[in-house]
């Protein structure tokens, strides 16, 4: 005969999975320990994190066609709040939400740009984090996504085919598009196209005159600047005459929008890689106009 074995039933553990966790971004059911939504990929933490909070935190997007600089504007933006505390004091919630800012520096100390965001939501850069501003007392709570440039345009081109894109836009309370400035002025008019496709898109999500996307802040930031010195005098002057369309759209349809002009690096050059071919470096790391279009977009949003 064997020898008879207590074995505890732990039934008390299937409970858990009894309680569902709602999705940040689209609001479904997931189970207690699932690391990314089924419905729409985005990652449960943003969620727990949420859940242990008083404040709700608002989103805020960077939006643009891919290779318009959205992943190494917004790594180096948490690098420099990271370093600014007399200005905006910052506190990365969650180590996911340095991982952004860590490959972003690592390429560039390397004199390399990061590589191109891959389009599956689940290898996305999240960044949740608490933002204190001089002269407030209460912090905001912000989440913003390193979201892929070809899959924000496939969301925008055919609706319904990202659904994180989808309902993060939906919720969001402020986006910055960027565009490449100096593609405008080489007479490139794909991220001009993109920009206006985007605002299509955006003011007929959520067309509510009173908390629609007509009244959500947009800041429009034209990106490598350091290669277009028209653009850096007079940012709203250049999307006049460079960006025309995109410009008629901004004063009609978004009450809250404003021009901005940055940069990251200083001076770039092609570097012939025997491995990937003709790449361009940058040279030096020189940033401007960086923090200025956040703080405007942060103020704004608060409103
Ligand atoms: N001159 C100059 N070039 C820049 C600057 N920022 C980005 N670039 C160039 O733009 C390229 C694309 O930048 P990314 O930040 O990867 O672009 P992205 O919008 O994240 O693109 P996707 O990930 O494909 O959506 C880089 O590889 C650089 O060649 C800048 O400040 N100055
Ligand atoms: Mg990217
Ligand atoms: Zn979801």
């Amino acid at each position: 005969m064997g020898k008879s074995v207590i074995q505890p039933l732990e039934s008390y553990r299937l409970a858990q999975y009894a309680v569902p966790i709602h999705c940040y971004m689209c609001d479904a059911e997931n189970t207690f320990d699932a690391e990314l939504c089924t419905h729409c990929q985005a990652p449960m933490a943003l969620a727990h994190q949420a859940k242990s909070q008083k404040i709700r935190p608002r989103l805020i997007g960077t939006l643009g066609a891919s290779g318009a600089g959205k992943t190494v504007y917004l790594g180096m933006l948490m690098d420099m709040l990271s370093r600014m505390p007399h200005r905006l004091r910052i506190m990365a919630r969650g180590a996911f939400s340095i991982t952004l800012q860590q490959t972003t520096t690592a390429y560039l100390s390397r004199c390399r740009f990061p590589d191109k965001t891959a389009s599956e939501p689940d290898r996305w850069n999240w960044v949740h984090c608490q933002v204190r501003r001089p002269k407030r007392r209460e912090a905001a709570e912000l989440i913003m996504p390193d979201m892929a440039g070809e899959a924000i345009l496939e969301e925008v081109d055919h609706p319904h085919s990202y659904r994180v894109i989808r309902s993060f836009l939906k919720k969001c309370g402020g986006v910055m598009i960027l565009i490449d400035a100096v593609e405008l002025v080489s007479g490139h008019h794909d991220h001009d196209y993109f920009s206006m496709k985007l605002l299509s898109y955006l003011a007929e999500l959520d067309d509510d005159p009173k908390t629609g996307w007509a009244t959500r802040p947009v800041a429009v930031l034209f990106t490598k600047a350091d290669q277009c010195d028209e653009c850096e005098q007079n940012p709203a002057g250049f999307a006049r005459s460079h960006a025309s369309g995109l410009w008629q759209q901004c004063q009609d349809r978004f009450r809250c929008h404003r021009f901005f002009a940055a940069s990251v690096a200083g001076a770039c050059a092609w570097h012939e890689s025997r491995y990937d071919g003709r790449i361009n470096v940058p040279l030096r790391i020189e940033p401007r106009g960086i923090i200025e279009p956040f703080e405007w977009l942060l103020e704004e949003a608060a409103e």
